[in-house]
């Protein structure tokens, strides 16, 4: 564990009421720690549950349901993936929470090619109230259908974001026009103003987004940004990061966490992000671990409650990929022994997180407050031990606030080098890595 100095910044606070706030400093100042415990708890939950839907539009074919995938970290094959090249038919929704994080929605929106296509009633029909914002698929210029849907989402008070599809299939096509040295192979055909003589992934990327964005443009849409992506390995290249990112950005507040939790370790802003939004809810785990111990007079080992700290670490290295189960798919994914990644994480997983561990890095956080608590406890009359208990959990609410600060400190540390490991010797390095 790195030492408490090293993280002792003042973290932001989460976005809560000040009704709630004052709640929690009117029971702290009464005493009650366990009404402020309860009031904490409360707090948290419904931060869990906060949900997000997100909505999938464009053509039938434009790779919807391949999105929605990419987008929940599965591929087309595996259980619960959205089905692939199906003809739409119907008008239907089809909802599909992400595998580990329920709480987060993507939705697979009926296309929009038809030709007697009316904006306002499509959007009625898929209850437009229901989403946080819009993302708009085309696999080729954007048509007269999304660009209308754009604006209508944008006149009802919504976000929406246009994003171009298999884009890997362009590249792919413009690299079989040039020959191995990456030269033109059509003979004495002159480069034009957008196909150059020498191959160049750059530009042909570019060509891409000018032609979506003029036809965007054409179509009505003002400055439009058009977010080149394609499925494998979706949220590391091409544009799938910088999307990642302004989703992220444009969120309320409140809904950062979750749309955060859901997204694959793959830069290290990501996780820098995760951390800070993470760090913010530290202290109301801490009063709550020490409130629940406030009730369990003396029957406690430790003088908090291990149950709501075990469940906090484990979150944790689950956020930051660091379980048995990520790290095997990470490192079939980068073609890397799973033994390599795992020599840089100092930490312990999600695997190994019990009760006994959980001990150990709580006796280590402050210089044993705990186990000095718990010798309190003991020596203590039966009558005294509810005050021994608010004293009790006063004093461990520093250890377990520092454990739990600490610990994500070191999990994020440890996704960082699992990340840097990940990414040797790949292309993908210089992209990710600033
Ligand atoms: N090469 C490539 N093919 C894709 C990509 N996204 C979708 N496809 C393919 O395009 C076809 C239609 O995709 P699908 O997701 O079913 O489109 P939907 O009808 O809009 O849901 C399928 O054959 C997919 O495998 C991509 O990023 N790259
Ligand atoms: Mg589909």
């Amino acid at each position: 564990m790195a030492s408490a100095e090293a993280h002792l910044e003042a973290e932001a606070l989460p976005p809560i009421s000040e009704g709630d706030m004052n709640e929690i400093r009117a029971a702290l100042e009464k005493g009650d720690l366990t009404a402020a415990a309860t009031k904490a708890q409360e707090i948290l939950a419904n931060e869990e549950q906060i949900q997000l839907h997100i909505a999938v539009t464009g053509e039938s074919g434009s790779g919807k349901s391949s999105f929605v995938n990419a987008m929940r970290g599965l591929q087309d094959h595996e259980e619960g993936a959205a089905e692939i090249g199906v003809t739409e038919t119907t008008m239907e929704c089809s909802p599909y929470p992400h595998p580990q994080h329920s709480q987060v929605i993507f939705w697979d929106l009926p296309g929009i090619g038809t030709p007697n296509f009316r904006p306002d009633t499509y959007l009625k029909e898929v209850q437009f109230d229901r989403y946080d914002f819009f993302i708009i698929i085309s696999s080729s210029r954007f048509t007269y259908n999304a660009a209308t849907l754009a604006k209508e989402i944008q006149a009802q008070g919504k976000r929406f974001y246009f994003v171009r599809s298999k884009v890997d299939q362009d590249v792919s096509n413009e690299r079989r026009l040039y020959d191995e040295e990456g030269v033109l192979k059509a003979k004495g055909k002159q480069a034009t103003e957008t196909r150059s003589q020498w191959y160049d992934e750059m530009a042909v990327l570019l060509r891409i987004r000018q032609d979506c964005e003029r036809k965007l443009a054409r179509l009505g849409i003002r400055s439009p940004q058009v977010f080149l992506v394609c499925r494998d390995d979706f949220s590391m290249k091409y544009d799938g990061p910088i999307l990642l990112q302004t989703l992220l950005d444009d969120l309320p507040s409140e809904k950062k966490l979750s749309f955060l939790r859901c997204l694959a370790n793959t830069s290290r802003e990501v996780l820098r992000q995760k951390k800070k939004e993470l760090m913010k809810y530290v202290w109301l785990k801490s009063l709550v671990s020490c409130g629940a111990s406030a009730v369990h007079t003396g029957a406690a080992s430790a003088d908090v409650d291990t149950g709501v700290l075990v469940t906090s670490l484990k979150e944790y290295c689950r956020t930051f990929g660091l379980s048995e189960e990520s790290l095997q798919k990470l490192a079939k994914q980068v073609n890397k022994p799973v033994k390599e990644l795992k020599a840089v994480i100092k930490s312990p997983l999600e695997d190994e997180i019990t009760k006994n561990v959980l001990i150990k890095l709580l006796t280590k956080s402050l210089g044993g407050a705990v186990q000095y608590t718990s010798l309190l406890m003991k020596a203590l009359p039966e009558e005294w031990q509810a005050i021994g208990c608010l004293v009790s959990a006063a004093i461990s609410f520093p250890s377990t606030f520092f454990l739990l600060r600490n610990f994500l400190s070191d999990a994020a540390a440890d996704a960082e080098r699992v990340l840097q490991k990940a990414l040797e010797g790949t292309t993908q390095k210089s992209h990710l890595w600033s």
